[in-house]
């Protein structure tokens, strides 16, 4: 039972202790250390090429780095081979901070103050109340329940929107296509966090973001390929939008001269809202090779057809 690991170097100092300490009897390989190819039954990988994934003849599961699938080659992947996301806690409580912080930025005007501030402008706004500003999450998942429960301390009006349908306390909840009117017509601040599939792909184009109450405020914090980036710099410049911030952008980096950099009513971070933290995805690794040796469901097993 090996475990090949092609990641982080930094991480991967932690994951060999980890494995040496918590599951001796799992080995633990990460390149450029020589290896058996017909040993390895697990391989933890961001974007694994595909000729490393053809040449381990007995792959069981390919383990994502991170919480998104999006970036595997999933028909290219031995239809044996599970796919398995990280679910630990480390990602959840990085973007519970993000999302707060993006929700009270935009909630309390910093990117009109931020531009006040340039112009050396003391510009006082009006201050909404929490529960007069309408916030919706789009993704009802690990990270979308997460931040929707830290949300509701500051009493936002809290609505979700997923696939299938969900009851989380405090939060409207609405879910599928039939739903989705609903759901826009009372997000003031809008979240994504859904993951990028086929179906989800483009989704924050014009003609979802025009449902949107006029002057509402979008947060990206899930993948840049969910986005129509001009669609957002028309609506922002025709005021139907009035901010965005953006942690995830189609391509990454971001490349130079691209508009959003510059545009007054963005904020960008670089793919920043949360990392996979090096123990605790150790553990969370370990205990789902544990439930799959046991014939335990895993935590995290993606349907692949599903895309998440
Ligand atoms: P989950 O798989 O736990 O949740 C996904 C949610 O999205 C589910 O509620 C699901 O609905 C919903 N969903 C999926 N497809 C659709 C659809 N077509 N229509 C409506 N709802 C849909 O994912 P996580 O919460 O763990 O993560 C979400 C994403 O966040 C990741 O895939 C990743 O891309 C991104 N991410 C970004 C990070 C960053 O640093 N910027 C860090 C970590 C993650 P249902 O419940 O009905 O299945
Ligand atoms: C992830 C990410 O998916 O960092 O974990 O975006």
């Amino acid at each position: 039972m090996t475990l090949l690991y092609t990641s982080d170097a930094v991480r991967g100092r932690v994951w060999r202790a980890i494995f040496a300490q918590e599951a001796a009897d799992i080995g633990f390989i990460e390149p450029p250390e020589p290896y058996d190819p017909a040993a390895i039954r697990y391989l933890a990988a961001w974007s694994p090429p595909a000729e490393l994934i053809a040449s381990l003849p007995n792959l069981k599961i390919l383990f994502s780095i991170g919480a998104g699938v999006d970036q595997f080659d999933m028909a290219g992947l031995p239809p044996h081979v599970d796919v398995v996301r990280m679910i630990e806690p480390g990602i959840v409580a990085g973007m519970v901070e993000y999302a707060t912080m993006a929700v009270l930025a935009l909630h309390r005007d910093l990117i009109p103050y931020r531009a006040a501030q340039a112009d050396q402008r003391w510009a006082p706004i009006k201050l909404v109340p929490a529960e007069q500003r309408r916030v919706g999450v789009m993704g009802l998942g690990q990270l979308g329940k997460a931040v929707l429960g830290a949300l509701r301390l500051f009493g936002f009006a809290l609505s979700g929107w997923s696939r299938s349908p969900h009851a989380v306390e405090g939060v409207t909840c609405h879910s599928g296509a039939a739903e989705l009117d609903a759901f826009l017509a009372e997000c003031d601040i809008l979240l994504c966090l859904l993951p990028l599939t086929p179906d989800t792909r483009g989704i924050l184009c014009r003609d979802l973001l025009v449902r949107l109450p006029q002057g509402a405020m979008l947060i990206n914090a899930a993948r840049g390929g969910h986005l129509v980036a001009q669609d957002l710099l028309d609506l922002l410049d025709e005021g139907h939008l009035s901010a965005a911030m953006l942690d995830v952008t189609d391509p990454e980096p971001l490349p130079p001269g691209h508009p959003f950099w510059s545009h007054p009513r963005i904020l960008l971070t670089p793919h920043v809202a949360s990392m996979t933290r090096a123990d605790s995805a150790a553990r969370a690794l370990i205990a789902n090779i544990r439930r799959h040796q046991a014939g335990e469901p895993m935590d995290g097993l993606v349907a692949r057809g599903r895309g998440y």
